[in-house]
């Protein structure tokens, strides 16, 4: 689009969303402050850098497609990133897996990582201005092949996977350190049963000591956070799980740790844009895990649609962003996976300039005031507001393509880069 257009077109929107009482620039100005963590797994179908025996991700979650051109090592998958980020405006943050390590070829098992194979991404990370997250991986492992981790029956493999644990929040806190930004390092396990167990106290019991143990030496918050992320089901493990949305509530808040939401992770008609305010009052903050579910988890690419939105808004409505910890978890192996990363963290940051376009104060004025009528004249005509002319303006201030025209570096990169992979 030409330049002089989303000048004009940027000039008309200011002035409407003025007449509202929004202030365009002062929205932009806040968006930019809000970063996105990135998830590193869309790159390579949750893969990672092992190469024990090129498994696939198990523990219930699962990529599906194809497409060709995926990440095959650590540089392909930076340079992947490197591209992406070019598209996406804004500073924002990486969220790397465990199994993404950088062993230099040899192999390393899990409970012995150390921060030597994470130098290279934080190193990484600086150059590229980004801050980390981090999540120690609890599947696609000998170790985790029967279904349990941290609840195991089998003392020995529970410990490995508290031992693995305990590496990761040194990894996190030394990420966070060297980069001067607090790193969320994010539990999350597949543990669970196929079918109906007699016990389901035991494993809960154990997966609390286990976390305990984990979370047993203090860290500074300034520069890691800890998080636990629930989950309703997962393939192979449809009939309980253990780290449930229940147990995890109870356990973050008595442990004040952060809890994740992951928009996937509960019933079909559960939403987590309505657990936000629900739960942060007894939380030190939450991660987000924003998902797109279609019938089940499937960690369908992030778009703007209802739900984003209504996240998004309880994200800015609340107040509490200095709280909510934002990260996308999707894994689409049907499409070109730049294109993917780039659909989705648009859509998210652009949900989240959307939400920053209302008239908060005056919509919750006459809510309090009992007005429902006007509540919707206002939330029907906001679904129209020229925000697609802020949003073309925001990416053109921050030197990332507007509109559509992103495509056409994809495209030239799947010619000359993707499409020569083995
Ligand atoms: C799995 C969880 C978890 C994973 C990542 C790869 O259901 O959502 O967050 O997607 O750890
Ligand atoms: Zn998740």
């Amino acid at each position: 689009m030409a330049d002089d257009k989303i000048e004009q077109a940027y000039t008309l929107a200011k002035q409407s969303y003025s007449s509202l009482g929004v202030d365009t620039k002062k929205a932009t100005d806040m968006l930019s402050k809000i970063p996105v963590s990135i998830h590193c797994w869309q790159g390579d179908d949750v893969g990672g850098f092992e190469k024990v025996g090129a498994e696939l991700s198990g523990g219930g979650i699962q990529a599906t497609g194809n497409y060709p051109g995926k990440a095959g090592t650590i540089d392909e998958l930076r340079m992947d990133i490197e591209k992406t980020l070019s598209l996406i405006p804004g500073k924002h943050r990486l969220n790397l897996h465990a199994c993404y390590l950088d062993n230099g070829g040899k192999h390393v098992d899990r409970n012995e990582i150390g921060i030597e194979h994470f130098q290279s991404w934080i190193d990484w990370a600086k150059e590229n201005s980004l801050g980390m997250d981090f999540n120690p991986t609890y599947f696609s492992h000998p170790k985790a092949a029967d279904g349990f981790t941290l609840s195991h029956p089998d003392k020995g493999i529970r410990n490995f996977w508290i031992e693995h644990g305990i590496a990761c929040r040194k990894i996190g806190a030394e990420m966070g350190k060297q980069l001067g930004s607090a790193t969320v390092t994010n539990v999350w396990v597949p543990d669970g049963y196929k079918d109906i167990p007699v016990d389901r106290k035991d494993p809960r019991e154990r997966l609390t000591n286990s976390l305990d143990k984990i979370f047993s030496e203090k860290i500074d918050s300034k520069v890691h956070l800890d998080a636990v992320e629930s989950k309703l089901f997962g393939i192979g493990a449809e009939s309980y799980t253990v780290g449930s949305h229940e147990f995890y509530m109870g356990y973050a808040v008595s442990r004040q740790k952060l809890l994740c939401l992951d928009a996937g992770h509960f019933h079909p008609t559960e939403v987590i844009s309505d657990k936000i305010s629900s739960v942060i009052e007894f939380l030190p903050g939450l991660l987000l895990h924003v998902s797109r579910p279609v019938r089940w988890d499937s960690d369908h690419v992030v778009i703007l649609n209802d739900e984003l939105l209504a996240i998004a808004q309880e994200i800015i409505r609340s107040g509490k962003l200095d709280k909510i910890h934002i990260g996308l978890d999707f894994f689409d192996a049907s499409i070109n996976r730049i294109a993917a990363w780039t659909i989705g963290t648009r859509s998210m940051i652009k949900a989240l300039l959307i939400a920053l376009l209302e008239p908060i104060e005056k919509l919750k004025k006459i809510e309090l005031a009992g007005d429902y009528t006007q509540r919707l004249v206002f939330l029907e005509e906001l679904k129209t507001m020229p925000f697609s002319a802020v949003w073309d303006f925001y990416c053109k201030k921050n030197n990332v393509p507007v509109g559509t025209d992103w495509i056409e570096q994809v495209k030239e990169y799947e010619d000359n880069i993707l499409s020569k992979r083995l």
